[in-house]
């Protein structure tokens, strides 16, 4: 049967199980998913349009991809200010597929902005679809790329929408992704090295999430009795209740990093220098780097043996190996879960105590101490923005389950939080969804916030209210490195609670604290009936949280 680009794209879709795509109009393919059924989740820019479906793929942990169009061609429009969102979906290696306009066939050149060339430094692969007829073939390509390997946005143009071509030709059939297990004679030499240390310290990485590998890392530090830290983005990935688990940071992350003489990193790129660890005195060190991808073996630090693999595969080869190696017994125990706890212990000691607080402006760790303890940890998300509430948060936030608790930002985007309960919201309704933000992400958000009234979508945002940039300002410490820019109007000058209660949400301004958890408990009560939350809770600037190792503040 003849059809035209647009409506072959909407049924491969379909095909592939896509049940929504977001968008910013326009996108010379939205108007065939309106006439073949596949909602849209139309947000108010198109960098958020990115956003939610990338959140999507995250939250999911790629089984359900998350898929988006927005505004391309000669007019990109759309596409430079989705710019951003992709640039953070290739950064924190999200496999999100976006669907763009390309620019028709004998009009390139007509623009200034380079639209084939600026796509191809944020995608794992820019698709532009020269040919009707390779609509079957480009929409395999993008799902396996997106199923497989290292995960990464997919960016597909579409140069003309209406052509034609006969969809009998070349049935499209779904696409499965493949993994690749490791080299056994790597596995071993790996083991080798492992049983050899004195103190091995396991990093997981968010390979361990995608790969859905959360049990066999589970399995292998308790065969190797070895301690975990978790990078931000794999936040969860061990349960953080579990007696090896020390953190994602704060000082007895810096402890373990420090005294580990054999690091085995797992779905992580071991690329410091950002929202994440450096490793102390490295050439000192043995590093086992398992990596689906080549790209990150050798990248900063030597690595003294590669395991290349779907994490799962290799935790599970590692498992094996040590296993057969010690006759089942793994490492001896010793008192590695009792030191363990005794550093986590002394570690958040400062923080667990502001967690209870009871001063006035509010300590923001109280909100998020209260936090933990209104939602279910195997039933709720919560997310940070950039800004003291991701450092916060990831010093303290238990998560129980992958996905219970979303870090992100290898460079961090403000207002990605809302882009990630949204997903979060749509991935499992049932699941409380909550956004931790300052004023920097809610100022990002704010026009988004219509998404979730016209879409009944029953989403809290928390508003850690301090009237500036904390991190940058005067704040806790003195000077502060920003002194100049870090001030907006505050809880005083603002009611953000009206405002936003004006425009439908559900809202509370918060100064006691005795109130953080009974307003948490009445947004999250309306929630349930899909209306939106805001919560201003006027805190304190308390710019203070557990450090990257080997990182300068900035
Ligand atoms: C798009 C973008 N631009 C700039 C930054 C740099 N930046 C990070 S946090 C921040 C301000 C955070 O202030 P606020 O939201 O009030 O949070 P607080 O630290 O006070 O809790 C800025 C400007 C960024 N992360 N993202
Ligand atoms: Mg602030």
């Amino acid at each position: 049967m003849t059809i035209d680009v647009a409506t072959g794209i909407a049924r491969i879709l379909k095909q592939e199980g896509v049940a929504w795509v977001s968008t910013f109009p326009v996108c010379r393919v939205n108007n065939a998913l309106g006439r073949e059924g596949v909602p849209m989740l139309m947000m108010r820019d198109d960098r958020y349009a990115v956003a939610v479906a990338d959140a999507f793929s995250r939250i999911t942990a790629g089984k359900r991809t998350g898929v988006c169009t927005f505004q391309g061609g000669v007019n990109a429009a759309g596409m430079q200010y989705a710019y951003a969102g992709l640039a953070q979906a290739y950064e924190d290696g999200s496999p999100v597929l976006c669907i763009t306009d390309g620019v028709p066939i004998g009009s390139s050149g007509n623009s200034q902005f380079d639209v084939a060339s600026s796509m191809k430094t944020v995608s794992k692969w820019f698709g532009y679809l020269d040919k009707p007829e390779r609509v079957p073939e480009f929409m395999r390509r993008a799902f396996t790329m997106l199923r497989s390997g290292r995960p990464g946005p997919v960016i597909l143009a579409v140069p003309n929408a209406t052509g034609t071509y006969d969809d009998t030709a070349d049935p499209y059939i779904p696409v499965k992704g493949w993994k690749s297990a490791p080299d056994p004679v790597d596995v071993r030499a790996a083991v080798t090295l492992l049983l050899q240390a004195q103190n091995p310290l396991i990093y997981a990485g968010e390979g361990v999430i995608y790969a859905d590998a959360a049990d066999d890392l589970k399995a292998l530090a308790e065969l190797v009795n070895a301690p975990v830290i978790t990078t931000l983005k794999a936040k969860g990935a061990l349960p953080e209740n579990h007696p090896l688990f020390v953190g994602v940071r704060g000082d007895q992350v810096a402890h373990y990093l420090t005294k580990s003489d054999l690091i085995l990193a797992v779905g992580s790129s071991l690329s410091p220098g950002r929202f994440s660890h450096g490793i102390p005195e490295a050439a000192k060190k043995t590093i086992i780097h398992c990596n689906v991808d080549e790209l990150h073996i050798n990248k900063m630090y030597p690595t003294a043996q590669a395991v290349i693999g779907d994490a799962r595969l290799t935790l599970q080869a590692l498992l094996k190996e040590v296993s057969e190696r010690t006759s089942g017994a793994g490492r001896p125990a010793g008192d590695v879960a009792a030191e363990v706890k005794a550093a986590r212990d002394a570690g958040l000691a400062k923080y667990r105590e502001v967690m209870a607080s009871n001063e006035k402006p509010i300590n923001p760790y109280r909100v998020y101490g209260d936090l933990m303890q209104v939602l279910d940890p195997h039933n709720s998300f919560v997310t940070h923005e950039s800004g003291n509430t991701r450092d916060q948060l990831s010093t303290v936030y238990d998560t129980l389950m992958p996905r219970g608790f979303l870090g992100w930002g290898n460079v961090s985007t403000l207002g990605f939080s809302l882009a990630a309960a949204i997903a979060a919201k749509k991935a499992f309704p049932a699941r409380a969804s909550v956004a931790v933000t300052g004023e920097a992400g809610l100022g990002y958000m704010l026009g988004n916030l219509e998404v979730l009234l016209r879409e009944k979508l029953g989403v809290t945002v928390v508003h850690i209210s301090n009237g500036g940039f904390a991190g940058y300002g005067p704040g806790f410490w003195g000077p502060g490195h920003d002194p100049f820019t870090h001030a907006v109007l505050g809880p005083n000058e603002v009611d953000m609670a009206k405002v936003l209660g004006a425009l439908g949400l559900h809202t509370e301004r918060v100064s006691e604290p005795a109130e953080v958890k009974p307003a948490l408990q009445r947004a999250l009560a309306a929630n349930e009936s899909g209306r939106p939350a805001y919560i201003e809770y006027l805190c304190c600037q308390y710019p203070v949280y557990g450090q990257w190792v080997g990182r300068s503040m900035e």
